[in-house]
């Protein structure tokens, strides 16, 4: 039995839902919040969430999670074997993990984090800050689009899975992308998250953090 541990409201931890719902596989979802508690750190040495436990299995970082379970269901494999490919469906993951997630889940958290989990206003000029590096990875991921509808090999990788769960939060938060600028990056946002498993995945969420 596959459990994941951690709240959904995380980008690391929707992105190891959506690679489990791509594959079909049954798991339970157990929301849970970071914590340095020793129980918590035997399965999460950082304390971070996402982590995952498999029967008698534990492992933590989405990345890693990912990597497992592509490796042992081999179902809608979302990292590529070819070198230059997987060595691109990782740069990507990374880009979306640190760069993209510094700008636009930074805002996320600033707009609902900090009210819920600091007890204090959104700081409105960090998000000024962040909004105004908008244009750095719009013009990026505009180039690295150019001709084509997925970001590594015309297939979904775990590239755009990491992306999809950042940009979530992007349109979560009620931000567009301005199709004139960036026509490849708005055609390619539009199919990803008009994709059957991830439409319904966030549906669920936004469920799931009315309870909350
Ligand atoms: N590289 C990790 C990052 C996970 C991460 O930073 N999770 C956040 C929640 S979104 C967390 O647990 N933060 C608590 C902390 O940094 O102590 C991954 O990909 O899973």
């Amino acid at each position: 039995m596959i459990t994941l541990y951690g709240f959904s409201v995380s980008l690391y931890v929707r992105k190891v839902r959506l690679v489990l719902e791509l594959k079909n596989l049954a798991y339970q979802h157990i929301m849970v919040p970071p914590s340095q508690d020793p129980e918590v750190l035997l399965k999460s040495p950082l304390g971070k969430i996402p982590y995952l436990t498999d029967n008698n299995f534990s492992i933590s970082d989405s990345s890693v999670i990912v990597h497992y379970l592509d490796k042992k269901y081999a179902q809608n494999p979302v990292i590529p074997q070819e070198p230059h490919s997987l060595a691109r469906a990782m740069w990507f993951d990374e880009y979306s993990d640190t760069k993209v997630s510094e700008i636009i889940s930074g805002i996320f958290f600033e707009r609902f984090g900090a009210p819920k989990f600091l007890g204090r206003e959104p700081d409105e000029a960090i998000i000024k800050s962040k909004e105004m590096q908008f244009p750095v990875i719009f013009n990026y991921l505009e180039e690295q689009l150019e001709g084509k509808k997925f970001l590594v090999n015309e297939c979904l990788t775990l590239a755009d899975l990491s992306l999809a769960s950042n940009f979530a939060n992007f349109f979560n938060l009620g931000y567009e992308i301005d199709a004139t600028q960036w026509p490849n990056l708005a055609k390619y946002t539009e199919n990803l998250m008009n994709l059957d498993f991830i439409k319904k995945l966030i549906e669920q969420e936004k469920m799931e953090m009315e309870s909350f």
